[in-house]
């Protein structure tokens, strides 16, 4: 299997058969990657969202994909960061963990993350891409053989570079056999 980092736009990607939405508790949209995921998946979306009676900090839940070129959208409401001394870690991890338990519920063996939580909800990159790097090298190991690729779509360079330095100090020999 695969990790990596890219840049990109996470609406347009088709290698995957699922991107992961940086919501809010709502699940009825908003600004950053999830307005963008919703003006790309077309209004069915938010109708979708409407029937899920929202989700918890640290949670992760799965609709359609409408008209965007993936097959699924798993939203996850990342914690708005108040200095790290509010538990913001686990809930981190917690999204990331959760999202990748959806995904195996449903035999999605292709996955990209956003930058969850590092924009409107300030986490400092380099905390939030060391928890969410090491929470998915941890569940690829407790689960070994469920994914093909899991990859972060980064919106600009400082995010890529920071995802892809955690991801390297990993390495690519702990993907062996997985
Ligand atoms: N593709 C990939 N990444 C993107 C895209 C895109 N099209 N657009 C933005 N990003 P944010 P959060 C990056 O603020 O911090 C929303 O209003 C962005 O540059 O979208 O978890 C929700 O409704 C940044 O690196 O998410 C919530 O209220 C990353 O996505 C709140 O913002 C995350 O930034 C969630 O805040």
């Amino acid at each position: 299997m695969e990790i990596k980092a890219i840049l990109g736009d996470i609406t347009k990607q088709a290698d995957v058969e699922a991107i992961v939405n940086a919501a809010n508790e709502s699940l009825l949209g908003g600004g950053g990657v999830d307005g963008a995921i919703h003006r790309a998946a077309g209004p069915d979306l938010v109708k979708e969202c409407r029937t899920l009676g929202g989700c918890r900090t640290g949670d992760a839940k799965i609709t359609s994909s409408y008209d965007l070129p993936c097959k699924y959208v798993i939203h996850t409401v990342g914690p708005i960061y108040y200095g790290g001394k509010s538990g913001e870690e686990e809930k981190l991890s917690s999204c990331y963990r959760r999202s990748l338990e959806v995904a195996l519920e449903k035999g999605i063996r292709s996955v990209a993350f956003s930058s969850i939580s590092t924009g409107v909800y300030g986490y400092p990159l380099d905390k939030a891409s060391k928890t969410g790097v090491d929470t998915v090298f941890d569940f690829v190991s407790k689960h070994p053989s469920s994914f093909d690729l899991i990859e972060w779509v980064c919106f600009d360079g400082l995010t890529l570079k920071y995802y892809e330095e955690q991801i390297n100090d990993h390495g690519r020999s702990a993907l062996r056999g997985l």
